[in-house]
């Protein structure tokens, strides 16, 4: 891997790990144009990132909904043919829930108050980005992506990149899977897990001859938001399904949890990077370690984060108090983590791998 040249960094005041970049936020919604001159882009956040031909390629999740008029909500959804609609909600109608910026809940049917679509950028030093001439705009298609498609993780296997992301549609919220060589021709998979789940992160290299990721179910009833492990023989058929981690009541993740991308290979096992939610929806980041021959034994867990919201710019926002990961660049010791900061804007910052491994002793 090329060495990218490093940022300036700043160190966050309660916290000996994540040392943020000074031009954080690196990309704001003013800087992404619009998929059509009637939308805006509300929200940028929670990139997939990869390295490609010496550069750094994100793939943003790109938040859109039309121009608002008073009185009304409106949000945008495809039908199956691929044609964007528009449902109109009276702000007065009182039958109407908008207490989440993120959802418009009406008559018991929740919709999503914007829609996502996915956009290449690059970068040749890791902190300054472009789209490229001719954009890449990975948009949702079909019956599966009717509400959009979300959050990638890519992961670079056996010479390919695989993407894997949310499909979101009123049938449910899945894991959808797309590869590239060339980052110009994708090829679709399909759903390779189906609702309700989402954070799959592949891992980079097979185990004992299987491929294997985490990926984030949501229980009914019984169950909750748990990370589990799954191997297949193709990367498209999984099974072996079994949960490595649970939630911890009362703790920084005690509502949800998810992978970010694809676990890094140590000396010392697998170190993954996840999200963990409060009930309060606080989402911060800490780090998982599995065994190398055994990636379902889990050899240690953060106690407290190794990065909380703190920023303006995490703690306030479209949906504030959030980071959310789902993609990093691994350089050495060095490993640079690129996120959603309060699911407006996207930030980066820097970390030791062997300094995480320590936290976790
Ligand atoms: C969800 C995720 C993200 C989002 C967070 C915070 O759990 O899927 O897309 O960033 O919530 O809103």
């Amino acid at each position: 891997m090329s060495t990218i040249p490093g940022p300036i960094t700043t160190q966050g005041l309660n916290e000996s790990q994540a040392q943020r970049f000074i031009q954080n936020p690196i990309l704001t919604p003013k800087q992404i144009m619009p998929s059509s001159p009637d939308m805006v882009i509300e929200c940028l956040l929670n990139p997939g990132a990869f390295t490609f031909k010496g550069k750094i390629g994100l793939l943003l999740r790109v938040a859109e909904r039309p121009v608002q008029l008073e009185g009304t909500i409106t949000c945008p959804i495809f039908d199956e043919a691929g044609s964007l609609k528009i449902l109109s909600f009276n702000h007065s109608d009182p039958d109407l829930d908008l207490s989440d910026a993120r959802l418009i809940a009406h008559q018991g049917i929740t919709y999503l108050s914007t829609i996502s679509h996915l956009r290449l950028v690059w970068s040749d030093d890791g902190v300054n980005f472009y789209e490229p001439e001719t954009p890449l705009i990975l948009r949702g298609k079909g019956k599966l992506e009717t509400f959009g498609i979300e959050d990638c993780r890519v992961a670079f296997i056996d010479g390919r990149y695989y993407l894997t992301y949310t499909q979101v549609s009123e049938n449910g919220v899945g894991v959808g899977m797309m590869s590239t060589d060339d980052w110009v021709t994708m090829q679709s998979h399909g759903m390779i897990i189906p609702p309700h789940n989402k954070d799959c992160a592949l891992f980079e290299e097979k185990i004992n001859g299987l491929y294997y990721c985490l990926h984030r179910p949501s229980g009914v009833d019984l169950g909750g938001n748990f990370i589990w492990l799954a191997s297949s023989p193709d990367l498209v058929n999984w099974g072996n399904h079994t949960c490595i981690a649970r939630t911890r009541p009362g703790m920084w993740d005690g509502t949800r949890i998810g992978a970010g991308c694809s676990p890094i290979k140590t000396a010392e096992g697998w170190l993954e990077i996840y999200h963990g939610a409060t009930s309060n929806h606080r989402y911060c980041l800490g780090a998982l370690l599995l065994d190398l021959n055994d990636p379902s034994k889990v050899i240690a867990r953060s106690q407290t984060p190794i990065m909380q919201p703190q920023e303006l710019y995490e703690t306030q926002g479209f949906f504030g108090e959030v980071i959310f990961t789902n993609g990093h660049i691994v350089n050495g010791d060095q490993l640079t983590v690129y996120y959603g900061a309060a699911d407006e804007v996207i930030c980066a910052a820097q970390f030791s791998t062997s300094q995480i491994l320590a936290s976790l002793k």
